[in-house]
């Protein structure tokens, strides 16, 4: 998506990780064009005047940030947020293709607790992780096409 934003700013939202900064590395904004809310925050984290992050937002909450970790221009690693702003999960591209086929969990302690994957990378998830003390202490799958 390609947006024309109020002002000068354009840039692209998801990935391909965004145009190239034209000027000084720093941030981007998108605004819905009928509230003026901001949408879209993209971020040039590494200051290689390139986008690498976008986080969204809705009515002033950020509900999801991307992130293009390994700067290939696809989107890598994803969190979540709930309503209230805690972390929800954080999801992953196993390929590193943008494709979201894996989400972690974590406690209070920022302790992974659980990982649930879609092996078949089609959003279903299919296996389950539970982890304590950094250790799988169960797994849990389910066949292709099996209820959950
Ligand atoms: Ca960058
Ligand atoms: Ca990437």
């Amino acid at each position: 998506m390609v947006a024309a934003v109020s002002g000068v700013v354009v840039y692209q939202v998801g990935g391909p990780s965004g145009e190239r900064l034209r000027d000084e590395p720093g941030s981007g904004r998108l605004y819905d064009a009928a509230s003026g809310e901001l949408v879209w925050l993209a971020t040039d984290r590494d200051r290689d005047l390139w986008f690498d992050m976008w986080t969204r937002y809705e009515a002033g909450v950020v509900l999801q940030s991307q992130f293009d970790q390994n700067n290939d221009d696809v989107v890598d690693y994803w969190r979540h947020m709930a309503p209230d702003g805690s972390l929800v999960n954080v999801g992953f591209s196993a390929r590193g293709d943008g494709i979201e086929d894996g989400w972690t969990y974590f406690d209070e302690d920022g302790a992974l607790i659980r990982a649930e994957y879609s092996t078949r990378r089609d959003g279903t998830i299919d296996r389950i992780e539970r982890y304590s003390d950094g250790q799988v202490v169960a797994v849990e799958t389910s066949a292709p096409g099996a209820p959950r």
